[in-house]
């Protein structure tokens, strides 16, 4: 379906000059894998994973959290105290195992892991397998980046954001991403986004994050669902991961805490989390852009991946609007619009944009 997809050949003459941080990759992840992810083509070399195949947390690439004193407590819920505690983090049976578990009427306590001052990155696919725990425990799920310099105010995510992939904190079949800027006190600002999510409470769903300096995408299940493209809300600095459970905020769903009984309450796993970097290719051609009056159709041929292509007409008004997935053949059918001059501009994955002039 997404036509658009062609091999660069000449990509194998422009090695990168990408390290790999070979200690960082997980033996049992196969060596050839590549994301999940129909959108992405060219070259992706892993740069960190891990598995959980094993029998304990690997400390090499995680801090396993321990809450000092408690996070936020979560008065709607019933929570008036919880906390991150190392006993609620496991290795077993192929996943990451964050336990929730409710310790007195209003105590709650939870798993975490992060890889501060263990595996820090800029850029790059992200991929995790997750079953979440169960959203009707007063808990939520979240895979989720934290940027040392994240309090830093300076009115922009540039230096460092806390950028949450996801959050399972509702009971319907949707989540929300956001990036929070500029510390937690007054200054913070952010930015949230709600997207679909079918199938999120039951089984295993994988979580992308492709992230460059021009955009963030997020994607469920290989399906794009949330882009930032404001500058304001890119981060260009290092970010550490954060895979864990807490309580969660006190909207539809989390009243269930407080009829539960002490002890155990749910638990999430993560199958395996995985980053990769595109291996540069190098050189790229200008995509050809042209109308074709006996189909009545624009054509847009590239090497390269295309996010979207959209259309205005010589004021400037948009007058079409088409992602990738929904373009047929390289083909746009245009029997709706009138005989004049337009123009297409074509978005790519990467962030960059050409515009072509055609005539109908
Ligand atoms: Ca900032
Ligand atoms: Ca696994």
């Amino acid at each position: 379906m997404t036509n658009f997809r062609n091999t660069i050949l000449l990509s194998l003459l422009f090695c990168s000059g990408l390290i790999n941080s070979q200690g960082l990759i997980d033996p049992q992840t196969p060596s050839a894998i590549k994301p999940m992810n129909e959108y992405l083509t060219g070259d992706w070399v892993l740069d960190f994973s891990d598995e959980f195949n094993g029998f304990m947390v690997d400390t090499s690439k995680w801090n396993i959290d321990e809450s000092p004193k408690s996070r936020t407590s979560r008065p709607s819920i019933g929570v008036d105290s919880w906390f991150w505690r190392p006993q609620n983090v496991a290795v077993k049976d192929g996943n990451l195992l964050l336990k929730v578990t409710k310790e007195s009427s209003s105590k709650m306590h939870c798993g975490s892991v992060n890889s501060n001052q263990k595996y820090l990155t800029t850029y790059g696919y992200f991929e995790v397998r997750i079953e979440i725990g169960d959203a009707n425990k007063g808990t939520h799920t979240a895979f989720w980046l934290q940027g040392p310099n994240m309090s830093n105010v300076d009115g922009t995510a540039n230096d460092g954001a806390e950028i949450d992939v996801f959050e399972s904190a509702w009971t319907g079949e949707y989540t929300k991403s956001v990036v929070h800027i500029d510390g937690y006190g007054s200054d913070h600002k952010a930015s949230t986004k709600q997207y679909s999510t079918p199938g999120i409470h039951s089984g295993f769903h994988v979580w992308g994050f492709y992230w460059t300096d021009k955009f963030m995408n997020i994607y469920y299940d290989g399906v794009l669902k949330v882009q930032y493209t404001d500058d304001k809300w890119i981060v260009k600095s290092p970010e550490y991961l954060w895979l864990s459970n807490g309580a969660s905020f006190g909207v539809e769903g989390d009243q269930f805490f407080v009829n539960q009984p002490l002890g155990y309450l749910t638990e999430t796993h993560v199958d395996y989390i995985r980053v990769w970097k595109p291996k540069s290719l190098g050189i790229t051609s200008t995509p050809k852009v042209y109308f074709e009056k006996r189909s009545n159709s624009l054509y847009c041929q590239s090497d390269k991946n295309v996010l979207k292509v959209e259309v205005f007409d010589i004021l400037g008004h948009k007058i079409s609007d088409f992602l990738n997935r929904h373009l047929e053949h390289n083909q746009i059918e245009f029997n709706h619009i009138p005989q004049n001059t337009y123009f297409a501009k074509v978005t790519f994955l990467d962030g960059s944009f050409t515009t072509h002039k055609f005539i109908k």
